[in-house]
């Protein structure tokens, strides 16, 4: 067993339910902690509404690949769509780091190649796991993040 992070992301339709009804796909049957939610300026990409992003931290012994056939169900299940790069999406669900593993398979490339400029995978990150995140790097990265609270409390 190790400890994998997974950041999930929507901004288009009712981003709570997003969250929770694809959180309870990625994480199986996996012991898990959730961050609060976050509000955050979209990063990169095209004009569009802020998102609300959240870290999932799993206890598991799912390969890197494993977890992106989670992703892949989770966003199918909440309707995502893939027409604008970087546009609006109801989830998005991305593999961070799989315990110290790395993988250079370009369809999952772990860890996650731009996680450290992203304020929005950060701060939930540092929230459940401080010792990922050094202040220089929080310091550095880019994008406006609000704390808006726990995943129950906003459904
Ligand atoms: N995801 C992106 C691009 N930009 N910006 C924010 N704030 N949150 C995201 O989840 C996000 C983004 C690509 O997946
Ligand atoms: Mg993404
Ligand atoms: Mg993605």
């Amino acid at each position: 067993m190790r400890r994998a992070y997974l950041s999930l992301g929507s901004n288009l339709g009712n981003r709570a339910e997003h969250l929770a009804r694809g959180l309870e796909i990625v994480v199986a049957n996996d012991e898990y902690r959730v961050s609060q939610v976050y509000e955050t300026e979209p990063v990169g990409g095209v004009r569009q509404d802020d998102f609300w992003n959240l870290v999932v931290e799993l206890t598991t012994d799912a390969t890197p690949r494993e977890l992106l056939e989670r992703c892949r169900l989770a966003e199918g299940a909440r309707g995502r769509t893939r027409d604008v790069h970087w546009g609006p999406r109801t989830l998005d669900v991305d593999v961070l780091l799989v315990g110290t593993e790395t993988s250079d398979d370009p369809e999952i490339l772990v860890p996650h190649p731009r996680m450290y400029e992203r304020r929005f995978v950060l701060d939930p990150l540092a929230e459940l796991a401080p010792q990922l995140v050094n202040e220089g790097q929080l310091k550095d990265c880019a994008g406006r993040v609000v704390v808006l609270g726990t995943l129950n409390m906003l459904r």
